[in-house]
């Protein structure tokens, strides 16, 4: 079967960078499409691939995956060898939870700290609402790893819930948001994970 999916520009896009990720970590062959994202046709581009009109988009041969963490379910599904979720249906419940939480909410967090692959920047004071859901990521983070035990990604090995954070990871370290001590080993594991830091390559090939 044909696996295609289609992404906006590695620096600029934080849904594809999730589903990219989730692809790559289940050892997934596809093939990538690159839309130039903030452009007078990107709208008509993404709509020649993608019927909402947003990337990621996981092209099969019948049917288009148009939601990253859609895109990531179904390769849970497909690949389950992959160990995508926590094997535990407690723990897969409260990651699945976090998940979704990220995918649906922390729009203060997204807006005041947008995302990008540069680090040194200055943002506008934090609003309580962003104080609020940088304290509330925190709490999910440490939540996850006490249930697990895990001292490496979330729950484990890297997996959908790490993928939804990874883009949060690159938003602290642009702006220089502090993380707590005990999470700090947890954001160094995000940074230096091989397919990340084969994204900031592509990034920076792309430059
Ligand atoms: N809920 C969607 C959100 C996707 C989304 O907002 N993608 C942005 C890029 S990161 C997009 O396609 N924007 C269209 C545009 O910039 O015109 C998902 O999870 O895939």
């Amino acid at each position: 079967m044909s696996t295609k999916l289609v992404i906006g520009d590695f620096k600029k896009s934080s849904w594809s960078l999730r589903a990219w990720l989730v692809l790559v970590a289940a050892d997934v062959a596809f093939e990538t499409l690159q839309v130039k994202l903030e452009q007078d046709d990107t709208r008509q581009q993404i709509l020649r691939y993608s019927p909402s009109g947003k990337v990621p988009a996981l092209l099969l041969d019948k049917v288009v995956i148009n939601d990253s963490l859609a895109i990531c379910e179904y390769v849970a599904d497909v690949y389950p060898a992959a160990g995508l979720w926590p094997q535990d249906p407690l723990i897969k419940a409260q990651a699945r939870c976090a998940a979704a939480e990220m995918h649906s909410g922390f729009v203060n967090l997204r807006t005041q700290l947008s995302f990008g692959l540069n680090t040194g920047d200055t943002p506008e004071p934090l609003t309580a609402e962003t104080q609020e859901e940088i304290q509330r990521i925190f709490t999910l983070w440490n939540n996850l790893r006490e249930a697990s035990g895990s001292k490496q990604f979330l729950c484990g090995d890297f997996g959908i819930v790490d993928a939804m954070f990874v883009p949060v990871v690159f938003r602290f370290r642009r702006y220089g948001v502090a993380v707590p001590t005990e999470l700090k080993t947890y954001v160094e594991e995000v940074l230096a994970y091989v397919p990340v830091q084969q994204w900031l390559k592509l990034a920076v090939a792309q430059a």
